[in-house]
């Protein structure tokens, strides 16, 4: 079968890379090449800015509110072709098919959410400290925005990031991950039939090498969000220059059992958190900590519901969980089983890769973790979980708080005390208290602290990451009036 070739899209045309060449993207289950991508470089990054630049007046002029509608036309129409879409995501990147069309909801909600946006976009209005004069802030755009965006959401994180950015007025420029071109170019394609104006959304897919690079180092572009990996993270934030970036790096997030938690309740979620999405997600739960007086009983159940689970295609009903995204992230599961054995933990199940086509990884579990391992530190994004024992609150709270990361968390309790404990205490963006890690809703802001990045995108604070806040000062007294100096 002939592979469909996809282009780029700039200035509101589709065109081809000036280098004259594609790149494949491949079915994570069965390693069938789904289509072929322009392999852009920095000219073609340069010329989707120069579409951006030349879209911005006329967008950023028109009224939130009317660019509000069109956000909600995209909203619709995402709809419309939601069971398409889904499966598409669970073709490029593996997910199951409800997860897969939990994706495309996600955008959904994101879109209609930034759509009612555009009839606040808040600023606020104050006292001045000088008679007859009035002080207010408004938003205003950053500009031509760079928008780098994951594989693992591939429909969900760059609309998260695309509906933030257009409802604030900017023009963006965006690099989907190479692992899901075809899910980025149909959604691009879902904003052109909305009407997103020419030049307002450009596309540019490649290698992060060329066209990542331009994007971060460009001086034209003002404003930059990405969510990946840490060490790319870090070599963005050297390399960047001025400009308003948000970051979002991932996690190792911890689920605390305490000895009072409903057992079947942390069960429940901690399966969720751990494997669904095939433990891809940068929310997922990676680390359990576990009471030391209901860890035995909670282990055989733990093991005995995840040697259940059914490996295979995500479009196949009967799966609960997919392939890994590529072959690279089975082989670094593959090291990191490697590492835990050689580090003392005891492997409890999984651990390994079937035979056979796809990029398949058995969920594992490793008992006896040291808080201190790297199995417990650093993170895998794959189906591979550390318990560790804890023997009480404050334990727990600081072996939770003992990774770099900080992004989402959880606790099972059924202890009030416990449970404002840990929402205090724990060193994250996110806490949930009987839920897994997993699962944030658009409404609310969604980010860490400490090395996962500091942005919040989504909700009201989303808002922040793509517009400037602007201050106005109205003098109506008819003088010259002087902060700080005409004090009586
Ligand atoms: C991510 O993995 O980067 O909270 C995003 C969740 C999803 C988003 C995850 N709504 O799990």
């Amino acid at each position: 079968m002939l592979t469909p070739a996809y282009n780029m899209y700039i200035g509101g045309k589709w065109v081809k890379s000036v280098t004259g060449e594609t790149f494949l993207s491949v079915n994570p289950a069965t390693e069938q090449k789904i289509g072929k991508f322009q392999h852009g470089n920095e000219e073609d990054v340069k010329k989707a800015i120069d579409a951006a630049e030349r879209a911005l007046p006329a967008w950023s002029d028109t009224p939130a509110p009317k660019r509000g509608l069109v956000l909600l036309k995209i909203a619709e129409l995402l709809k419309k072709d939601k069971e398409r879409l889904g499966r598409l995501v669970t073709m490029e990147m593996g997910k199951v098919l409800s997860e897969g069309l939990g994706d495309v909801q996600e955008a959904i909600d994101i879109f209609e959410y930034m759509a009612g946006e555009g009839r606040r976009l808040l600023g606020h209005t104050t006292t001045s400290e000088l008679p007859d004069k009035f002080a207010m802030t408004i938003r205003t755009p950053v500009g031509v925005t760079g928008l780098i965006t994951p594989w693992n959401f591939p429909i969900a994180i760059p609309s998260w990031k695309l509906s933030a950015a257009l409802i604030c007025g900017n023009t963006v420029v965006m690099k989907p991950s190479s692992d899901t071109p075809l899910c980025a170019t149909e959604l691009v394609k879902v904003m052109e039939k909305a009407g997103v104006p020419s030049g307002v959304v450009n596309l540019v897919t490649g290698p992060a090498k060329t066209v990542g690079r331009e994007i971060v180092k460009n001086r034209k572009i003002s404003g930059l969000s990405f969510t990946g990996s840490r060490e790319t993270g870090e070599w963005i934030m050297s390399n960047v220059g001025v400009k308003k970036v948000g970051l979002e790096l991932g996690g190792k997030n911890p689920i605390i059992v305490m000895d009072d938690a409903d057992l079947n309740l942390a069960l429940d979620g901690i399966i969720w958190g751990a494997f669904g999405t095939t433990g891809q997600r940068c929310t997922a739960c990676s680390r359990v900590l576990v009471h030391k007086a209901v860890k035995e009983k909670f282990m055989k159940m733990l093991v005995e519901r995840t040697k259940k689970l059914r490996l295979g295609n995500g479009l196949d009903k009967k799966t609960d969980v997919g392939p890994l995204v590529n072959e690279a992230a089975a082989k670094k599961s593959e090291k990191y089983v490697a590492i835990g054995k050689d580090e003392g933990a005891r492997m409890l199940c999984g651990g390994e890769r079937p035979s056979g086509r796809g990029f398949f990884f058995q969920p594992t579990i490793f008992s006896d973790v040291a808080p201190g391992m790297r199995i417990a530190q650093e993170e895998i994004f794959g189906p591979v979980l550390s318990v560790i024992e804890i023997s009480n609150l404050d334990e727990a709270i600081e072996i939770a708080n003992s990774t770099d990361y900080g992004l989402s968390s959880s606790m099972y309790t059924n202890d009030v005390r416990n449970a404002f404990l840990a929402m205090r205490k724990i060193e994250a963006g996110i806490t949930y208290i009987n839920s897994p890690t997993i699962g944030a809703e658009v409404h609310l802001p969604f980010g860490g602290v400490k090395k996962t990045g500091f942005t919040r995108e989504a909700g009201m604070e989303g808002i922040e990451e793509f517009s400037h806040s602007k201050t106005l000062y109205i003098d109506y007294s008819g003088r010259l009036q002087k902060a700080q100096i005409d004090v009586k």
